[in-house]
Order: C-alpha cells, then structure tokens, then sequence
C-alpha cells in the first residue's frame, strides 16, 4: 500500500479489523478511540511513549488527555484522510500499551 495516498473506506474497514477499539469517524476522515487509565500519571506516561514512537514516524496524533482519559484522532493533514500512515501509528500506539 502506497502511504502517500489516502486508503479506501474498504481498506480502512479491513484494517481496522485487526486494530482494537478503534473506529473511523462518521465523515471518514480521521480514526479515533479512546483510551482509558487509572489515573493522570499512567495516561501521561502513555502519551509520552506515544510522543516519542510519533516523533520517530514523524506521524503526530491530534489528542486531548482529561485526568485518567486520553482521547486520540489520526489522520493525515497533509492528505486530508485516512492514509497508511495513521494505521502504522495505530499500530504502533496498540504495542504500546
Ligand atoms: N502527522 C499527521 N498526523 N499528519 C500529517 O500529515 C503529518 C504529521 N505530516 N506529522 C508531517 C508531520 C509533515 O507535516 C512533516 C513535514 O513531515
């Protein structure tokens, strides 16, 4: 799959299979899911791994964190969707926690 090029509703549907609690927005846009902690520590820790894995891919989330909640939106600006790269973040984001 070429990650320059937005994917098709069938292929974010297909992938999304193996990407827990994540859903695809109702405009198709952006994934999004939410991700619940103990508290704000473990939820800062986790963003902060998320952080450093985005920074490696240089693919960045759009993300708000509330106490124990983080809520997290992927897509990809430059493209205006749902592209490859925010499934290989997904990905990487799921191997973190
Ligand atoms: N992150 C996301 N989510 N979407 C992008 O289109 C994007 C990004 N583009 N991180 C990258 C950075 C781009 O702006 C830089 C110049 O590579």
């Amino acid at each position: 799959m070429n990650s320059n090029q937005l994917l098709s509703a069938s292929e974010i549907e297909l992938a999304l299979l193996h990407l827990k609690g994540w859903i695809l927005e109702e405009d198709g846009l952006a994934l999004e899911r939410e991700f619940q902690f103990n508290d704000f520590q473990e939820a800062f820790a986790f963003m902060t791994r998320v952080a450093q894995v985005a920074e490696s891919m240089d693919h960045h989330p759009a993300w708000s964190n509330v106490y124990s909640k983080v809520h997290m939106r992927l897509y990809t600006h430059d493209l205006g969707g749902v592209s490859q790269k925010d499934m290989d973040l997904a990905q990487a984001v799921q191997e973190l926690l």
